[in-house]
């Protein structure tokens, strides 16, 4: 039996995932666009704990002051009404047309001007609803051709574009953190900032990258080849974790968005156990909301879409139980024991010791039985196949 969620689990979701109207390349809308103070009303039903959107999913784009203000009052309500809370906010930089080559990359520096300018207005809404973390996902940031973009202008005037959302949010003490996500292609032929590493390359440069760190999804890393959960765990290490979106994805194809578990769910294991358990000799740990970007199928009708946001929670809520099973279990530190993983987290170098006592140590190198030490085996596929054991519900 999986429990129910409650608030406490910290399940978020993008409004515009359960909202999407199911409107693809190939296709027209299979459902309408759900009102957003809707999805807050259900999603407190099915036991999420906050919700997350861009400015134009809750206001529509062009609104004038007085719309902006009949709407907001009437969001507001619904979360008053629920207890939903708002835990992060984002700007649309990508749909409209004005978007088309990007906002803070895009070669017209009047779209880059305006774009600062939404994105501003994007923060002050952020601050009033008591967001804690602000995402940047540069979509149109890219290209389709090479020779489209000066790519080193492109970096410096990303990096420009944080750093000046970052000092207002300084000027203004508003307590958010800024939080980008990466992602490889689609919308654009390649999208700057493709990746995690990437992405803590450019924030290592920025003035005010203090309170700039990530949002990684799994499908975009996954979209690159790449292994999720050793992405996140990098940023983990450089203090940079800031927010996450989980779904699934099923190899390196245009971006799925399936529910968290419905790509590669063993992947999806290792997520869980890291967040939940953290790295198995201590470190930073994950403490964000646990929020689902993924989109309701557009097979789905809304009795699909309701029943998709209740997988990703539920998904969750197993893979934690038996992440922490196999935490627990005896046989599981023991053969973590034997493979290593505990002793990683020792120092290479004793304490106090100097590079001259490291150098006449003669049982580090000279005396040391390099034939006899390689062949002894590490027992990885032994504490593996317990891992997908306790993954399968196959163990205690
Ligand atoms: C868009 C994208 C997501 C981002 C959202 C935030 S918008 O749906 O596909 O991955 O997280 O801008
Ligand atoms: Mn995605
Ligand atoms: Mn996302």
């Amino acid at each position: 039996m999986v429990r129910t969620p409650t608030p406490e689990d910290r399940f978020s979701f993008g409004l515009w995932t359960v909202g999407w109207n199911a409107q693809d390349q190939f296709g027209a809308a299979t459902r309408p666009w759900l009102d957003p103070v809707e999805s807050v009303h259900k999603l407190a039903e099915l036991g999420a704990a906050h919700v997350t959107f861009h400015d134009d999913d809750v206001v529509p784009f062009g609104s004038d002051d007085a719309e902006r203000d009949r709407i907001l009052t009437r969001f507001k309500a619904a979360l008053e009404e629920t207890g939903v809370t708002v835990e992060m906010v984002t700007t649309n930089t990508f749909t409209h047309p004005i978007f088309k080559d990007g906002a803070f990359t895009s070669n017209n520096r009047q779209v880059r001007r305006y774009a600062l300018r939404k994105i501003l207005r994007t923060v002050d809404l952020a601050a009033e609803l008591g967001a804690e973390t602000f995402v940047m996902w540069g979509g149109r940031e890219g290209a389709e051709y090479d020779s489209a973009k000066d790519l080193y202008a492109a970096h410096q005037a990303y990096a420009d574009g944080i750093d000046t959302v970052a000092a207002y949010i300084k000027e203004k003490g508003y307590g958010l953190k800024i939080a980008l996500e990466p992602k490889p292609n689609e919308p654009r032929g390649d999208i700057l900032l493709p990746t995690i590493g990437h992405a803590l390359g450019l924030i290592a440069k920025l003035e005010n990258g203090d309170i700039v760190g990530l949002n990684p999804e799994v499908g975009h890393e996954q979209m690159a080849g790449l292994n999720f959960t050793t992405g996140i765990a990098q940023a983990l290490w450089a203090d940079k974790l800031f927010h996450i979106d989980l779904n699934g994805q099923r190899g390196i194809k245009y971006d799925q968005d399936l529910v968290f578990g419905h790509g590669d769910v063993f992947s999806a294991f290792a997520t869980v156990d890291l967040l939940e358990n953290g790295f198995p000799g201590g470190g930073p740990r994950y403490t964000g909301a646990i929020h689902f970007d993924y989109k309701p199928s557009r097979t789905e009708d809304f009795d699909g879409v309701w029943e998709s946001a209740r997988a990703n929670m539920r998904t969750y809520l197993i893979l934690k139980e038996r992440a922490q099973a196999f935490r627990a279990d005896p046989e599981v530190k023991e053969a973590m024991e034997e493979a290593g993983v505990f002793s990683l987290s020792e120092p290479t170098l004793n304490e106090g010791e100097s590079l001259a006592d490291f150098l006449a140590d003669r049982s580090a190198f000279e005396d040391f039985d390099v034939e006899a030490e390689a062949k002894k085996g590490y027992g990885f596929v032994r504490l593996n196949q317990l891992a997908l054991e306790h993954a399968l519900g196959a163990r205690g």
